[in-house]
């Protein structure tokens, strides 16, 4: 065992320096494992010398490994370029708990406030006062509506994530049966936006007439209640072939229940997982064949200095350019999901499967 953890340990400072001499690759120089996810609250880092302000970011919510490698990489940034950070982590993934943290930033006079949205509209009035008070308002991951943001940071083309996510259901259903979705909240906007996607693909598109979405449920990115609402998908679907999470909770919450339950083999689990916490699933015996996600510190990162752009005077508005660091420069364009606002585009979204597992848990 000792053994083991010591070639992973001699594995990701391998990684780590690999990644610290490419230029402008990535931003992946991250720990071997996951680290455990402060309470909820708040957590500040210093401001470095010549302080460019402070930068907030206000993720979804505490106790999802996700969000915490988020937060790594929005700390990165604003320290390499000089500013004080604030991550906030509210108790519950709800508009509510969000709400009371913008109107505290607001209060301690932040630069820029970047917010992983539990609502799409909620926000609102809450963002209004921090634009009024000079506080440059973003969101990461999960977006604000347009009137409540300068611009949005996206992950990926969401019509591409719904497309990657159908054609998996197809595959590991071959190609007719039953599945469902196992959501986050009902209200996150990332998540209404891939369904939605999918929903329209399997409306539209011939090839997946026997493809059957029999019910979507909500875990709220909390694990138990995952972990409920996937045995009770198995108990009201006896029939059901596959279930996608679009949610790393959920997906590794999913994963586990079939996987104790002994229905391996019988109910394949796909999505958008967080590849530390699924490669126990991702075996050649394992309940997830594979699936898709970003790199979760990167999209910090980009936020990061999408925040910083703004409050050296960018506005959001098409066009704009992005100084992103190690991520090279980016360009704001007419946002993806079609809500008539601007945004970022990190990338595409990345397959992992049982032969490339291994390597990406040790990086995020
Ligand atoms: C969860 C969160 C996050 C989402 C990922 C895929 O961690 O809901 O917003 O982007 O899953």
């Amino acid at each position: 065992m000792k053994k083991i953890l010591s070639i992973a340990l001699l594995l990701a400072l391998m990684v780590s320096l690999l990644a610290g001499c490419s230029s402008g690759a990535a931003t992946t120089a991250a720990p071997a494992a996951t680290t455990a996810a402060p309470a909820a609250g708040e957590t500040t880092a210093a401001p470095a010398a010549g302080d460019a302000g402070i930068y907030a970011l206000i993720v979804k919510n505490t106790g999802n490994p996700y969000n915490e490698k988020e937060a790594e990489g929005f700390t990165k940034a604003v320290e390499e370029f000089g500013g004080k950070v604030i991550v906030k982590r509210p108790a519950n993934p709800t508009a509510e708990d969000q709400i009371a943290m913008i109107n505290e930033l607001v209060s301690q006079k932040v630069s820029a406030i970047a917010i992983a949205a539990n609502d799409v509209d909620a926000l609102q009035p809450a963002c209004e006062k921090a634009a009024a008070a000079g506080i440059k308002v973003i969101s990461l991951d999960s977006a604000l509506n347009p009137a409540s943001r300068l611009t949005h940071v996206q992950q990926a083309d969401p019509v591409a994530i719904g497309r990657v996510l159908v054609e998996a259901a197809f595959d590991m259903a071959g190609g007719s049966g039953e599945f469902a979705i196992l959501s986050a909240t009902s209200t996150a906007t990332n998540q209404n936006t891939w369904i939605a996607n999918m929903e329209k693909l399997l409306k539209e598109d011939a090839k997946y007439k026997d493809l059957k979405l029999v019910k979507t449920a909500y875990g709220d990115d909390l694990r138990d209640k995952s972990v409920s609402e996937t045995e009770a998908l198995l108990q009201t679907y006896p029939d059901l072939k596959v279930i996608v999470a679009p949610t790393t909770v959920g997906i590794a919450a999913a994963a586990k229940v079939v996987t104790d339950k002994g229905l391996v083999g019988k109910v394949k689990v796909t999505g958008l997982g967080l590849p530390s916490e699924m490669a126990a699933y991702m075996t050649a015996d394992g309940a997830c064949p594979y699936m898709f996600l970003w790199n979760p510190i990167d999209i910090g990162y980009l936020a990061g200095f999408t925040a910083k752009a703004m409050v050296e005077g960018a506005t959001g508005a098409l066009g704009d350019k992005i100084a992103a660091g190690a991520l090279g420069s980016r360009e704001v364009v007419t946002a993806t999901s079609g809500d008539g606002g601007t945004e970022v585009v990190l990338g595409d979204p990345f397959k992992f499967d049982t032969a490339n597992i291994g390597e990406w848990s040790k990086v995020y």
